[in-house]
């Protein structure tokens, strides 16, 4: 498989501006679009302009700050498919609806090298965004894929090798929102009582401008924690509301920091979907553990508040097993001088009750319809295959390796359309490694949603693993076995720690689906 730079070095065409006519129609030809580029057997529905790009926005009172961002435009259908978020750096939320045909042409605008990929969605291995398909600034990759998954709250990032974490924390992220029927006739609140929530947390410097990392290997080995939280890229961020029902989508975009969620008030949290979209049925809980890169979905009626009134998401404090101190700054918590450690207590946004509702909705007891996956039906049943997270040599690996761009080891090799049970280890214990190391990993599947059968040394009540799963918190101590159906799409794809320093630093490896090529 090549990309468009590879192909115009093999042809020697040398730059863009020399491709003749000739060949760009060559380019075109190919039946199969395995390379990101437009292909002549696709008809999208929605046709999409993306770029990422080199921006500046107000974040903070004073001088607005650098940050780079994707930003959109429909080129064909539904021109509500594409909306920006108010005031924010984060990239446009794309609207699909579940069989829709999607083709996204990707600009790279910024100086480093890229490859977007999404979050949770099912595409072929080309589509994925596989750190080996990055294209130079000036360089465009297009997607072309089907929308297979559910309906639900799927997002995407960049994903070059070692670079993820600085362009995440850029700016560069965006929601991928997919409705299908089921959804529909959940009876869940829509418009504008379905809301997007990105928690991310940042340091700034004096002039506003976003600091990253310092260069020091602690700092990589625990992940970025920044001071400041923004929810959809605003301090200080206000939810108003009226009193009634409202979809609340929370989507963790952080480097590295944890949430564990409550309402200020203690009432419990009612979850209605995960990574992969609706529950069954809605559950409760008294909090709720959200590490980077995973989503859930609150169905939060307002109708018992006063008009007036105020509430608040909070993030409770927890053991977040940090290395060391965390960074130094000034804090949003009343200046006390030093940063959030993963794992101390912060409010997250406000919730102001402003206005009355005329109508409310009931939350409906059923929202949709899981087929759940048989262990028995699993082709390693009786030998799951077992992935320590470890560090090693002062680098986190997983099952003692770090990633090697095409490199797969015999137990990342799997079956097309087979169902395996896989289980993570976060135990600690592995070679090289000292006291009082132990982190949490969220992991996080390429290419599929899975199913959570079962977790072993956990000390609290925060998961929720009733739904579609495709990144997984384990705290220190933990293990989780998953059931992983492995798709339709052959070839390689990615697994790997969800805190992007982790990932950056290499706790991440490829996985190949082998088999034969499907039509799609
Ligand atoms: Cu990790």
């Amino acid at each position: 498989m090549i990309n468009r730079r590879q192909f115009i070095q093999i042809t020697g065409a040398g730059a863009a501006g020399l491709i003749t006519g000739s060949m760009t129609s060559l380019l075109k030809a190919g039946k199969a679009n395995a390379a990101g580029n437009i292909s002549s057997g696709f008809t999208p529905d929605l046709d999409i302009a993306l770029k990422a790009t080199a921006g500046e926005i107000p974040i903070l009172p004073g001088n607005p700050t650098g940050v780079w961002q994707f930003q959109g435009r429909v080129l064909k259908g539904d021109r509500a498919s594409l909306a920006s978020l108010d005031r924010s750096y984060l990239g446009p939320i794309i609207r699909a609806r579940r069989g829709q045909k999607v083709r996204i042409r990707f600009t790279n605008e910024i100086a480093d090298q890229t490859i977007v990929h999404w979050h949770g969605l099912h595409v072929p291995a080309a589509m994925d965004g596989h750190p080996r398909l990055v294209i130079p600034r000036g360089e465009d990759y297009v997607y072309e894929f089907e929308v297979r998954n559910r309906a639900g709250t799927y997002w995407y990032h960049p994903h070059p090798h070692g670079l993820t974490g600085s362009q995440v924390y850029g700016g560069l992220a965006g929601l991928f929102l997919v409705s299908d029927e089921e959804e529909e006739t959940a009876g869940l609140p829509s418009g504008e009582h379905d809301i997007p929530l990105v928690l991310q947390d940042r340091a700034f410097d004096s002039s506003n401008q976003l600091i990253y990392l310092s260069g020091h290997h602690m700092e990589q080995m625990n992940g970025f924690l920044g001071d400041w939280i923004l929810v959809n890229g605003q301090p200080d961020f206000i939810l108003p509301v009226a009193t009634r029902a409202y979809r609340l989508r929370l989507l963790n975009g952080s480097n590295s920091r944890i949430y564990k969620l409550a309402w200020k008030d203690n009432s419990p949290l009612t979850v209605i979907a995960t990574d992969g979209g609706l529950l069954e049925k809605p559950v409760q809980r008294r909090y709720v553990m959200l590490g980077p890169g995973e989503r859930l979905e609150l169905w939060a009626d307002f109708s018992r508040y006063a008009v007036g009134s105020e509430t608040a998401l909070v993030s409770l404090p927890f053991d977040g097993g940090m290395m060391g101190g965390g960074r130094r700054g000034r804090g949003m918590m009343g200046g006390s001088g030093y940063a959030l450690s993963n794992g101390t207590g912060f409010p997250v946004f406000k919730v102001r009750v402003n206005r009355p509702a005329k109508a409310n909705l009931t939350l409906p007891q059923r929202l949709s319809t899981i087929k759940r996956y048989d262990p028995a039906d699993a082709v390693n049943r009786e030998d799951p295959k077992r992935f320590h997270l470890v560090m090693r040599h002062m680098a986190w690996t997983i099952n003692g390796r770090t990633f090697r761009m095409e490199e797969v080891a015999p137990e990342e090799r799997v079956a097309m359309n087979t169902l395996e049970v896989w289980e993570f280890i976060n135990e600690g214990g592995g070679m090289g490694m000292m006291g009082g190391m132990d982190m949490p990993h969220p992991i996080h599947l390429h290419g599929m949603q899975f199913q959570v059968i079962q977790r072993r040394g956990v000390q609290h009540e925060g998961y929720v693993d009733e739904g579609w799963k495709d990144t997984v918190l384990l705290m220190p101590g933990e293990r989780v076995r998953l059931l992983v159906r492995f798709g339709d799409y052959p070839g390689l794809f990615l697994y790997h720690c969800h805190n992007l320093e982790h990932e950056d630093m290499g706790m991440m490896r490829n996985y190949l689906v082998e088999g034969k090529t499907s039509a799609a």
